[in-house]
């Protein structure tokens, strides 16, 4: 049956079964296999039904995704499920597992569809910048609804084989074996005389639709602010109230063909394949043997240590967290349950669901109490001396094989790693705020970290719903040393002509959720400041640094929590309004400096903010710290807000040209010295004309 697709008959069932591992993709192979098979079985009169299943880990994993792209082969998957929903055989779709994106789409052009509990459907076109290409925006609607259709593509979520069955999307869900159940089915089904029931022939309920639209539209503009492929979903769903099905998937085609062309799906698309590459981790080979984690413990119940706690429960690990008092700990449990209660009222999360996420996290003020956890994740202070001597009482309590985590932004691993007997089981876990929401797990490895140690932690990240990137020990990882390089350049611009408005509206309209001095008053003023005084100390430079941000805290001015920062926030609102007494003191310093502040064009300020960084990640890919391009990517994308429709800085420098960057870094090294010095990779890049992705691996 050609490669990828099996064909058997089960008394007058015919069974096609696609093969083709890790996630049977449909690329033109498994295409044209089930083509074949569907045509074989209509053409024996022996044949009664069909089912169409999956072997492996799911039942399908939608096109291949490498194609795209690449000239198209027939049979293209409409035509493919045309010719499915067109047969008078009746066909079923007997599911475990995933069945998305084109799995979604040829399991609608199939007749009915039955699953087993682990089945769940969804179409994630989205998030790789696409819409769905196949019908999926044309027959989940007449199959479900305009409402949870239209929830189903613009989140890309995958929807459960329960809430599958009362959505309609399911006929049944099965016991026991599938592909038994299945046949009973559909033996069931021949023996009713029941045929061919198609879902292009139902009609939508257009009830309501246009404020379902109106507030779609609403939601996606303040959600997916930039990226075109949301309008497009829209668009082509509406469509399917008012046109034939056909005509539905000729538009669906028109816009997939756009989307699938634009930069914004091809970098939506690398970050997909960066995601699964970065467990591919120097050192570590894929069958390295990971450690269970049925328990965990988190050493501080402040904002870090309740998001992590949090992060865990939701994914389903019992946790302990550790506080010094108790009185310190009730507060940080009080505060865990209100975040919770919080998304319980806000409609994002069930009271069950809380229930079930606060009844895994319990406290304790005794170490004893965490002596048998699988992993246990520091999260206190960022104090050297305190995390050291955390850590030694640590290796005293702890289980052997016990994993030791830090939660550390910046300190030597290796360092607290020397403070106990076992720096092989010692690893950064660096999280970020909001922990609990924010998808990025910069886990750090050690000079002496275990391979299993690394490649559990990689896989935690995964079973909690992060993303891991593995990255090395510098000042500051990945993440934050690069964050300084384009920080320390945006303060610059303040002393030498620009406002903080107009470098925070260049960066918004870059598309990063905000510029850097409203993402400085929501951190809070406060803490930059203890952690540049604490950098100063630990690591002097003879970089030049900007006086400006200190001056503003001893104002007292701490940010958002104090209605004060870059800007100023009225009672309850979290809107900057730009400070005429802030804009006065930053003009005072650039005289105090004997600066004469210059107009700025926002091209310069883009430039200057952008460039430093990509530079710094060029600097941190020669030395190693990272192991590919697409891991940097990642760290940005999921950690910082880098605009999701740019890839990330490294992906985003391809796109501009290493050439172009190297340019301007080299007039800005001219300009102002060696902090903005041309990265030797970049420079190395530019000259031999070629690009970041030339060195994934
Ligand atoms: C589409 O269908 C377009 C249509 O609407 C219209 C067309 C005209 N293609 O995630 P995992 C690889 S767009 C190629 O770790 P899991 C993946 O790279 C498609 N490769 O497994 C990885 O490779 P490697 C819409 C794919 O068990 C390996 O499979 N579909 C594809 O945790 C294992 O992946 C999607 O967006 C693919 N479609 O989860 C599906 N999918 O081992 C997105 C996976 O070399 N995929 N690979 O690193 C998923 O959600 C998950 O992969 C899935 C399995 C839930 C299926």
């Amino acid at each position: 049956m050609g490669d990828g697709v099996e064909f058997q008959t089960h008394g007058s069932i015919a069974l096609i079964t696609l093969n083709n591992p890790p996630v049977n993709a449909m690329g033109v192979a498994v295409r044209q296999g089930i083509a074949d098979a569907i045509a074989k079985a209509e053409a024996d009169g022996t044949i009664k039904a069909i089912i169409l299943t999956g072997r492996g880990r799911c039942f399908c994993g939608g096109a291949d995704i490498r194609e795209f792209g690449k000239p198209r082969e027939e049979p293209f998957l409409t035509n493919l499920i045309n010719q499915i929903e067109i047969c008078e055989t009746p066909v079923v779709a007997a599911i475990h597992g995933s069945a998305v994106g084109g799995g979604c789409e040829i399991s609608l052009g199939c007749h009915y569809r039955v699953g087993d509990a682990s089945a769940k459907f969804g179409l994630p076109e989205i998030k790789l910048g696409l819409l769905p290409g196949a019908g999926g925006t044309q027959r989940l609607p007449r199959l479900v609804g305009i409402a949870p259709a239209l929830d189903i593509i613009l989140s890309g979520d995958y929807v459960g084989a329960q809430m599958g069955r009362e959505l309609g999307f399911f006929d049944e869900i099965i016991d026991g074996d599938l592909v038994e159940g299945a046949l009973d089915y559909a033996n069931g089904l021949v023996a009713g005389g029941k045929g061919a029931r198609r879902t292009r022939e139902l009609t939508i309920d257009g009830s309501g639709a246009e404020k379902i639209f109106a507030d779609m539209r609403a939601k996606v503009a303040r959600r997916s602010r930039g990226l075109i492929a949301p309008e497009r979903c829209i668009e082509a769903v509406e469509s399917a109230l008012t046109i034939s099905l056909d005509e539905g998937l000729a538009l669906e085609r028109k816009n997939f063909d756009e989307l699938v062309q634009s930069d914004q799906s091809k970098a939506q698309r690398h970050l997909f394949f960066a995601e699964r590459q970065a467990h591919k981790i120097p050192g570590v080979p894929a069958d390295t043997p990971v450690r269970e984690i049925k328990s965990a413990a988190v050493i501080g119940c402040g904002t870090m240590g309740r998001g992590i706690a949090m992060s865990l429960a939701n994914g389903g690990v019992p946790v302990t967290v550790l506080e010094v008092s108790k009185d310190s700990l009730d507060t940080g449990l009080a505060l865990t349950r209100d975040t919770y209660a919080g998304s319980v009222s806000r409609g994002s999360l069930a009271q069950g669901d809380m229930d079930a996420r606060l009844g895994r996290i319990t406290g304790t003020t005794d170490y004893a109490d965490i002596a048998d956890a699988d992993i246990v994740i520091e999260a206190v202070f960022e104090d050297m001396d305190l995390k050291k001597q955390i850590f030694g009482t640590l290796d005293a309590t702890c289980k052997p094989g016990a994993i030791l985590a830090t939660n550390t932004s910046t300190l030597d691993v290796d360092e607290i790693a020397a403070a106990t007997k076992r720096p092989a089981d010692v690893i950064g876990t660096h999280f970020f705020s909001p922990a609990n929401v924010m998808k990025l797990m910069e886990n750090v490895r050690g000079g002496k970290t275990a391979p299993d140690v690394i490649a559990t932690v990689m896989k935690l990240s995964k079973d909690i719903g992060k993303v891991g990137v593995m990255v090395g020990v510098c000042d500051g990882f990945v993440g934050n040393r690069m964050l300084y390089a384009y920080k320390n350049q945006a303060e610059f611009l303040l002393e030498e002509g620009a406002l903080p408005r107009q470098v925070d509206k260049v960066i918004y309209d870059f598309g990063f959720p905000m510029g850097p001095f409203a993402m400085g008053d929501l951190a809070g003023l406060d803490v930059s400041y203890l952690i540049r005084q604490h950098r100063r100390a630990t690591i002097p430079s003879d970089d030049r640094t900007s006086i400006i941000p200190d001056r503003i805290y001893e104002m007292g001015r701490h940010g958002q929590k104090s209605r004060e920062g870059y800007y100023l926030y009225h009672e309850g609102s979290r809107v900057a309004v730009p400070d005429p007494e802030i804009e006065k003191l930053i003009v005072g310093i650039s005289g105090e400096l004997g600066i004469e502040r210059r107009e700025i064009s926002d091209r310069e300020i883009l430039e200057r903010c952008l460039y430093p960084l990509i530079n710094e990640g060029a600097n941190i890919l020669g030395e190693g710290i990272a192991s590919r391009p697409s891991d940097v990517d990642l760290v940005w994308i999921y950690g910082y807000g880098f605009p999701i429709g740019r890839g990330g800085p490294m992906f985003h420098a391809d796109l501009v040209g290493a050439k172009e960057i190297y340019e301007v870094m080299k007039k800005l090294h001219d300009a102002h010295g060696d902090m903005l010095k041309p990265a030797p990779l970049l420079e190395e890049l530019a000259k031999s004309g070629k690009s970041f992705a030339d060195l994934q691996s």
